[in-house]
């Protein structure tokens, strides 16, 4: 380790290297390291004790996905939904950036691990930094210090990160991967998934690929746990684009909870999943904090996590009231007054949404109400059930089950999506987003699919898989499932479906809930509605099973047969429901 670290230190020659040894003494210190920049803020001490505002520059508020790159020798083995770079080029060229970047400033060496600190399944990572920002999250996201050189010891087996804030400029920004060298170099952003590379360079890059090597799976993925009445729990996992409410479905507070049925959460969006001695697949949430986004975030939507954001959170790019309170769009309420805009200008309306966005908080785990007790269980939870989901304001009904592990790949390698914020780029545009994986797989997704297909045949009691779609719009493009807490009665029935109850009807694409099946009392919706919500309409799916055939032709010969048989399959399964 420190042999890395002199390495590092002597390309990106810092006044000063501070070791982290994660220690509440040396937080304070790191936070008022933090304060003394122009973009951070203490707010309320009384109503918001050791919560912080941190300002991003206005041209780094999300990921950048096309300076994002992943650097193997042959260009062949990152596929073609991912930037290459060769690793000797973008040693030169991003090493011509970090070099001598961090004079004038200290570099911090924070040891992390990803995963409960006594589990099997976690790992370790070093991430080198010169911004105090990225500390006090990582801080937040990972357990850092001196559990994870405990764990370590003289062990070589770390991710080691090269992170410099560089000069921000997005000329000058890379965030480069080698996966062959499990290491991880980012210039230019101080931005969340490129900045905390414990997060997305670590726990999906790098880990897709050494779980690929080691036979299990690193995922975009939330992980719940469904109460039922009588008190078991039931695991699920699931697979939602950056910014589609992962966060909030796994934080949900049940609208059937006076039935019984209560959302327990375990990750909010990274799964780390083994197959274990039970014949399941067993998940761990990588992360020791959430990194979600705040607007649409209120009473209304994610209660829990309003309950855990008045402490120990750091806010970025939110605005802030006069009394040094954070506000977003839709934290409820109209905008107070005396407003000042995420930017840190005085908010009018001309000014558009005071918070961006894509605007954050970081906020420990534990600090919400609904954390699930074996949420650092060191073997993990058992899966039951995999949901994958986008939003798609056409098409997909409201949930569906695939009918068997081969067709559930099909139906994750097929998903689509519009664009949010999350990334740099149009938002609201529908683009193939398989898994949730497509900014985060490192290698080739071709191969991707084929280690799905392989897991299936290797775990003994594989989850169902399940796609769902809160997203549908009605002809007055209005949303038709109000979704949120409401969206515990689709769990109820994929609970049902795995315990091999739940009445489905079979149609083309999987099976869809039964009207009368899904409990849908105490809920105001129109006959139409639902109707529209379960309605498989075969000429849309024909449309769309054109566009995935482009999609999969990207992957050339690589693709697996299976997929295509799939798509094969589908085909005439569509062809035989429309009359002539
Ligand atoms: O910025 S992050 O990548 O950490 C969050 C996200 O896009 O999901
Ligand atoms: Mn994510």
């Amino acid at each position: 380790m420190e042999t890395w670290v002199d390495q590092a230190a002597r390309l990106t020659k810092p006044d000063k290297v501070v070791f982290c040894d994660g220690s509440e003494a040396e937080n304070n210190v790191i936070l008022h390291e933090m304060l003394k920049h122009a973009d951070s803020f203490r707010l309320n001490e009384k109503t918001y004790p050791n919560c912080y505002l941190h300002r991003s520059s206005p041209s780094d508020v999300a990921r950048t996905e096309h300076l994002t790159f992943i650097c193997t020798p042959d260009k062949d083995d990152v596929g073609p939904t991912n930037n290459w770079m060769d690793p000797g080029a973008a040693k030169i060229k991003v090493g011509a950036l970090l070099d001598g970047a961090m004079r004038g400033r200290t570099m911090y060496v924070v040891p992390y691990i990803m995963g409960p600190a006594n589990s099997p399944i976690s790992k370790v990572g070093l991430e080198v930094t010169d911004s105090p920002y990225v500390v006090a999250n990582m801080r937040i996201m990972a357990r850092i210090g001196k559990v994870a050189t405990d764990r370590l010891g003289n062990s070589a087996d770390f991710v080691p990160g090269l992170h410099s804030l560089g000069d921000l400029d997005p000329l000058r920004r890379y965030i480069v991967h080698f996966p062959e060298e499990r290491l991880i170099w980012s210039v230019g952003s101080g931005y969340g998934g490129n900045a905390l590379l414990g997060k997305k360079c670590f726990a999906l890059r790098i880990a897709s690929y050494m779980a690929r090597q080691q036979g299990w799976m690193a995922e975009h993925m939330l992980i719940l746990g469904l109460e039922s009445p009588g008190g078991k729990v039931t695991y699920m996992a699931a697979a939602f684009p950056s910014a589609c409410g992962k966060t909030n479905l796994a934080m949900m507070v049940s609208a059937l909870e006076s039935q019984g049925y209560k959302v327990w959460t375990v990750g909010d969006d990274i799964a780390w999943m083994r197959i274990a001695s039970d014949g399941y697949l067993h998940a761990i949430n990588p992360e020791a904090g959430f990194f979600g986004v705040a607007p649409g975030t209120g009473m209304n939507t994610n209660p829990n996590v309003m309950r855990a954001l008045n402490r120990n959170t750091i806010f970025t790019n939110v605005g802030v009231t006069s009394e040094d309170e954070p506000w977003w769009e839709g934290i409820g309420g109209g905008p107070p007054e005396g407003l000042v805009t995420w930017r840190g200008e005085k908010w009018d309306l001309s000014k558009g949404p005071a918070a961006h966005p894509n605007a954050r908080y970081t906020v420990p785990a534990q600090q919400s109400p609904c954390i699930s007790p074996n949420w650092e269980a060191p073997e993990g939870v058992p899966i039951s059930a995999i949901i994958f989901g986008g939003r798609r304001g056409r098409l997909a009904p409201l949930v569906y089950e695939s009918f068997d592990w081969q067709h559930g790949v099909f139906v994750g390698a097929t998903m689509a999506s519009e664009t949010t914020a999350a990334t740099t780029g149009d938002v609201g545009i529908m683009r193939r987003d398989p898994m949730a994986m497509l900014p985060f797989c490192g290698y080739d997704m071709a191969d991707y699919f084929r280690h799905w297909l392989e897991m299936g045949k290797r775990i003994p009691k594989p989850p169902k898989i399940f796609h769902v779609n809160w997203f549908r719009r009605g002809a007055n493009g209005k949303f038709l499932w109000p979704g949120y807490g409401e969206n515990v009665r689709v769990l109820k029935w994929i609970l049902e479906r795995v315990e091999g109850r739940g009445e489905a009807r079979e149609t083309e694409i999987g099976y869809v809930p039964k009207k009368s099946a899904l409990t849908l009392d105490g809920l105001h919706i129109a006959r139409e509605a639902l109707n529209e919500l379960f309605r498989v309409d075969a000429d849309d799916w024909e449309i769309d099973l054109a566009d995935s055939r482009e999609f999969f032709a990207k992957f050339g010969p690589r693709l697996p047969a299976e997929l295509r048989e799939e798509h094969q399959k589908l085909a005439r399964r569509l062809e035989r429901s429309i009359p002539a």
